[in-house]
């Protein structure tokens, strides 16, 4: 079994994909791009501000010092929408899977690309079931770039090849597989290209599903 399962957070734990679609399409709006929520769930899902930024304005002329403020438009936008979020958006049966899964001696991490992970963590009040955090400032390379959840293993001690992530971004699956990890993918399967395990939801998922894996 195994001795870390390493969450990612939007999309997995929680719904803030939609927060985030929702602030991008504000962002789109304004500039007079199209954006629909199918480009969002095949281009944007998992993948950082600044890549999410180059993928909605693919094409277009614009400065440096324009793409820092639309990034940071986009991102006053998502605050605003996170800020009312409270502990009823984890998804249903997420605290009690986590408990048991501490209660098995199993360690938790989260590896989330976002920077606004410590406030969604705070909003939903379940900080204190994860024994390490690494979120948008930890490390460079973004997924499907191995990193971040080496570094998530790293924060729990555990080799990465007993680890286990979950992941509804097909980049994040990509990530946990080129980190050596076991990946459990949440989301439909034609999301995914190599995942070890697809569910449909985490909602009301108990430990035996992840042992499974
Ligand atoms: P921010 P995750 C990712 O979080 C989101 O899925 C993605 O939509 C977002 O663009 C990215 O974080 C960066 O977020 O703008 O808040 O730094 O799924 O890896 O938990
Ligand atoms: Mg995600």
């Amino acid at each position: 079994q195994p001795q870390a399962i390493i969450f990612d957070l939007d999309g997995v734990l929680t719904d803030t994909s939609e927060y985030h679609y929702q602030a991008w399409k504000h962002l789109a709006d304004d500039e007079g791009i199209p954006f629909t929520h199918e480009e969002n769930d095949a281009h944007l899902r998992g993948v950082g501000r600044r890549d999410s930024l180059m993928y909605l304005i693919r094409g277009r002329q614009y400065s440096e010092e324009q793409i820092q403020e639309m990034m940071n438009r986009k991102n006053q936008y998502y605050n605003e929408l996170i800020k009312k979020m409270s502990p009823g958006e984890v998804v249903p049966g997420g605290q009690a899977l986590l408990e048991e899964i501490r209660k098995a001696g199993i360690k938790t991490a989260i590896a989330s690309a976002s920077k606004n992970a410590d406030i969604v963590l705070d909003r939903l009040k379940i900080t204190s079931l994860f024994d390490g955090i690494a979120d948008g400032y930890s490390v460079v390379n973004g997924k499907p770039a191995a990193d971040i959840f080496v570094y998530a293993a790293g924060l729990v001690h555990v080799p990465t090849h007993n680890c286990l992530g979950v992941e509804d971004a097909d980049a994040g699956i990509e990530a946990i597989k080129n980190a050596g990890m076991r990946a459990l993918a949440i989301g439909p399967s034609e999301r995914f290209k190599r995942p070890d395990k697809v569910i449909p939801t985490l909602a009301n998922v108990r430990l035996q599903t992840l042992l499974e894996v």
